[in-house]
């Protein structure tokens, strides 16, 4: 009988260490701009070690967490190669494990981001149950310091404190929207986020709101750090400001307990496995 290696470790080398608390392959600031042309094909070329579905493990040392990278998404082809190509050496150089879902809203019926979010907390822990840190970003926002290390911590995570369309400070101090990441007992200690905002807006207060009516407080890298440049884009279709978002945030004490992932209704429509991504398109409905 043979005592077969594993992948990445051979039977003369040492064992992996547990990856130290700040990788020091780091670089700092960088460069971020959208006039270049991109395309998938160069993205995966520049990614040789990204596994199918957009999985990626550091080769020389343990990583300390399980990351899904959580993305809603529909219609925004462009941003998502600017996201992968930036985003997949970034996290390579953080050193965590890793895997990156675009959650595809099927059909044209009004948006909801925060629906989609959900979704993806469950089919992502469905597709690895190892999964222990959720990381929620929209397409179009892109960190400029890699030292904003994509992971979970002690209170629920605010990544995006400083974006280049609010002049890289936050608008307000309970701004929780753009990036943000929750370990798996922070997400299920709120239920989840809100199924019921359709349209833009006040979907991030309601998940500001829940963490601090459940005892937590929302935890922030340094704003010198914290700097995101936003791909500049019109508003979208079918994605219009909801009107109703002004009363909903104020109901969220009554509404967290009903309203979460405990109540996610949803259909599965596809999930297919791209080189950089794995693609989730799922139906979830619309507003009453
Ligand atoms: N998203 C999509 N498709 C849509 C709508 C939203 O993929 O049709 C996702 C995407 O990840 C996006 C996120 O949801 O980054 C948030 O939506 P958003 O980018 O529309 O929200 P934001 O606040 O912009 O960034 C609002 C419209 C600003 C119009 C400014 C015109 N100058």
């Amino acid at each position: 009988p043979s005592t077969k290696p594993s992948t990445n470790q051979s039977a003369t080398e040492k064992p992996l260490q547990p990856c130290q608390e700040i990788p020091p392959g780091l670089v700092g600031r960088l460069l971020i701009e959208f006039s270049s042309p991109m395309s998938m094909e160069r993205v995966q070329r520049e990614n040789p070690d990204v596994r199918q579905g957009g999985k990626y493990t550091p080769p020389d040392c343990l990583p300390r967490q399980k990351v899904a990278i959580l993305i809603p998404f529909r219609h925004r082809e462009h941003h998502l190669k600017y996201w992968l190509h930036y985003l997949h050496p970034i996290l390579r150089r953080q050193k965590v494990a890793y895997g990156i879902y675009i959650i595809n809203q099927f059909g044209e019926d009004t948006f909801n981001r925060a629906k989609l979010l959900n979704v993806g907390f469950m089919e992502a822990l469905k597709d690895d149950e190892e999964y222990d840190c959720f990381i929620f970003s929209d397409v179009d926002l892109i960190p400029m310091d890699d030292r904003n290390l994509y992971r979970c911590y002690e209170q629920p995570r605010h990544f995006a404190v400083g974006m280049d369309k609010f002049g890289f400070r936050l608008p307000y101090a309970g701004y929780f929207g753009g990036v943000s990441g929750l370990s798996k007992s922070q997400f299920l200690k709120i239920n989840g986020f809100p199924n019921e905002y359709w349209g833009w807006g006040g979907e991030d207060d309601d998940i500001f709101n829940r963490i601090s009516l459940n005892g937590m407080k929302v935890s922030r890298p340094d704003i010198r750090i914290g700097r995101y440049r936003m791909i500049k884009h019109e508003r979208d279709k079918h994605n219009e400001p909801n009107p109703q978002r002004f009363t909903k945030i104020q109901n969220t004490k009554m509404t967290m307990k009903r309203d979460g992932i405990s109540s996610l209704q949803y259909r599965l429509v596809e999930i297919s496995r791209q080189p950089m991504y794995t693609n989730i398109t799922v139906e979830i409905g619309r507003p009453p």
